[in-house]
């Protein structure tokens, strides 16, 4: 295989075992580091970015980061000081790159058709637990939202490359209001303040919504009567068939689907008693259920979950214990979430290769000795 490349500078303080670098924008935690204690550690989790991610130094002071805060009643450019004194709420969710199993896509295609965009498998997903303050707390301190709004509009803090129009660059997404009950303002990830390279000192939170709704570094939350119109909301990020071009009319990448994966046993099971152990998540919905199938899908055994549970943004973990014979075996896991959404085998093919949740794609096949 060829070498591994190494950590770009601004996450050079991660676990290197336990990630894997497509590029300096685009790093993938390893199946085999998720682990079953629920929370991903900052050392290994994913990491994507459109843009290149602003210097540090806007760490320097965490308290002094200014939000403009528009679209309510009495707009203003708030401190995360001032943030910190109308609210507080703490939510555990699955951090998720809507690419999250592009490649089981991209392995599909035959006839040249093509899907491009990073090829990651299962690992651009984590657990996290945010500390921060709800938006609604915040509307309501400025006197409410202006009567019009239908989105929650955050704009991304980073410097824009020069020579390209900014509207083709900036990180700008939008939400339907409905998420004014969940959405938080977080300045805390798993207890520490956030990263530079995780969106602090200040991250808008998405309870539910794939990875690119989670606007880091976050400079403006604006109550809107339309989507933005910058790329990254109006063709990017939109579901529509292989060839095709991203538009408005399309549905965005937003709710994420219900999904869940099997972590161990990777190589080196034995014969005999195994415990096949993996995480499952519902998206919007709680996960209310996960099967295993050790025979490729022909027979399905239920797993029982382990350790607390979170809520329902989160993932959880489960086991199945299961005598195996030494030989070649297909391990697959299959949820449903609390509103009766099954994993389907496949996913239906989009061009941009999003929201991947078909159960054959991570299926997993062992060599038992
Ligand atoms: N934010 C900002 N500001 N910038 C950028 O670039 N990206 C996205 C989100 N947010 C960005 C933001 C994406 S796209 C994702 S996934 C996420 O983020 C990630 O995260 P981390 O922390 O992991 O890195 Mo796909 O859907």
């Amino acid at each position: 295989p060829p070498a591994a490349k190494p950590l770009p500078a601004y996450v050079a303080w991660k676990d290197p075992e336990t990630l894997i670098v497509h590029s300096n924008q685009t790093i993938e935690t390893k199946r085999g580091a998720i682990g079953t204690s629920l929370v991903t550690d900052e050392d290994r989790l994913y990491i994507r970015n459109n843009v290149n991610p602003p210097p540090d130094s806007i760490l320097a002071d965490r308290d002094g980061w200014r939000v403009e805060i528009a679209g309510v009643r009495e707009p203003r450019t708030l401190t995360v000081a001032e943030l910190k004194g109308l609210g507080l709420a703490t939510v555990a969710t699955v951090l998720q790159c809507s690419g999250n199993g592009r490649k089981y896509f991209q392995d599909k295609l035959t006839g040249g058709q093509k899907i491009s965009g990073t090829p990651w498998t299962v690992g651009a997903a984590g657990c996290v637990i945010w500390s921060g303050v709800p938006l609604k707390a915040v509307v309501e301190a400025l006197g409410g939202a202006d009567g019009r709004a239908r989105f929650i509009t955050g704009t991304g803090g980073e410097e824009l490359p020069a020579g390209l129009k900014p509207k083709d660059v900036i990180v700008e997404r939008s939400v339907p209001i409905a998420n004014l009950d969940t959405v938080i303002l977080a300045w805390e990830m798993n207890g520490k303040p956030i990263s530079l390279a995780h969106g602090g000192p200040l991250r808008m939170i998405v309870p539910g919504y794939s990875g690119v709704n989670n606007i880091k570094y976050v400079k403006t939350v604006a109550l809107t009567e339309q989507e933005t119109d910058a790329k990254i909301q109006a063709s990017s990020y939109r579901m529509h068939g292989v060839g095709e071009k991203g538009s408005p009319s399309q549905p965005s990448v937003w709710e994420q689907p219900v999904r869940s994966w099997i972590t161990a046993p990777l190589e080196g099971a034995k014969a005999g008693r195994n415990q096949i152990v993996g995480v499952a998540f519902g998206g919007m919905n709680a996960v209310s259920r996960v099967e295993v199938s050790v025979d490729g899908g022909a027979t399905w055994r239920e797993a029982a979950f382990v350790g607390p549970d979170l809520g329902r943004f989160a993932w959880r973990a489960f086991v199945l214990p299961v005598d195996l014979p030494a030989g070649r075996h297909v391990l697959a896991s299959r949820a449903t979430d609390a509103k009766g959404n099954v994993q389907p085998e496949e996913s239906e093919i989009n061009g941009g290769g999003y929201s991947h949740n078909g159960w054959r794609g991570p299926a997993l096949t062992v060599e038992v000795a």
